[in-house]
């Protein structure tokens, strides 16, 4: 399997990498548990395209590659990363792994991967024991359009362009809804 990223085609297994804008800063990632997760993870990366934000899109899996994980998150803040959005399926523990080794927000994407169809990742995302939060979204893609857009809304409390293209988003989409069916 190929999957598309930045207009060149890569390999499943290599990690994707993604940004808005060539050279801007990443300042959003998109960590996933394996690459079957792209897919799904898609949408977030392709919103915060269409908001101008960059992100970062990595394979980082907390029980696969335990030693990329903790070397990523743990210097995520000082390469400028705000925000950290964590995709899994299964035994979902990424986002909540990857909120004990940062103080950035983590949100997490319960990933329909496995024959429980996403409900084992979601329960796994959401119930943190309290001390270690994880904002969760619903399963799935739109999960994970919903991780990029809330995302933005947390930059856009700082940065008045993410705001304005936050703002237009909305305006967009209410202009895209008709009177009647
Ligand atoms: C999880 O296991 C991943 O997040 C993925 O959703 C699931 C299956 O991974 P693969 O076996 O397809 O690599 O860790």
């Amino acid at each position: 399997m190929a999957i598309r990223s930045a207009g060149r085609t890569r390999k499943t297994g290599a990690a994707p990498r993604r940004s808005a804008r060539r050279g801007a800063q990443r300042r959003v990632a998109i960590l996933m548990g394996s690459a079957s997760d792209w897919d799904t993870m898609k949408p977030a990366a392709e919103v915060l395209e269409e908001l101008g934000v960059a992100s970062d899109v990595r394979v980082i899996s907390a029980h696969r590659t335990p030693a990329r994980h903790r070397a990523y998150v743990t210097k995520a803040e000082a390469n400028g990363i705000d925000v950290i959005i964590a995709g899994a399926g299964g035994a979902a523990h990424l986002a909540g792994v990857t909120a004990a080794l940062t103080l950035l927000p983590v949100l997490g994407v319960p990933i329909d991967s496995s024959p429980l169809q996403g409900l084992d990742a979601l329960l796994a995302t959401v119930q943190m024991p309290g001390g270690i939060p994880v904002g969760t979204l619903a399963i799935g893609r739109v999960g994970a359009k919903n991780a990029g857009l809330l995302a933005a809304a947390i930059l856009a409390r700082r940065d008045p362009a993410v705001r304005a293209a936050l703002a237009r988003f909305r305006e967009r989409q209410t202009a895209s809804i008709p009177v009647r069916p």
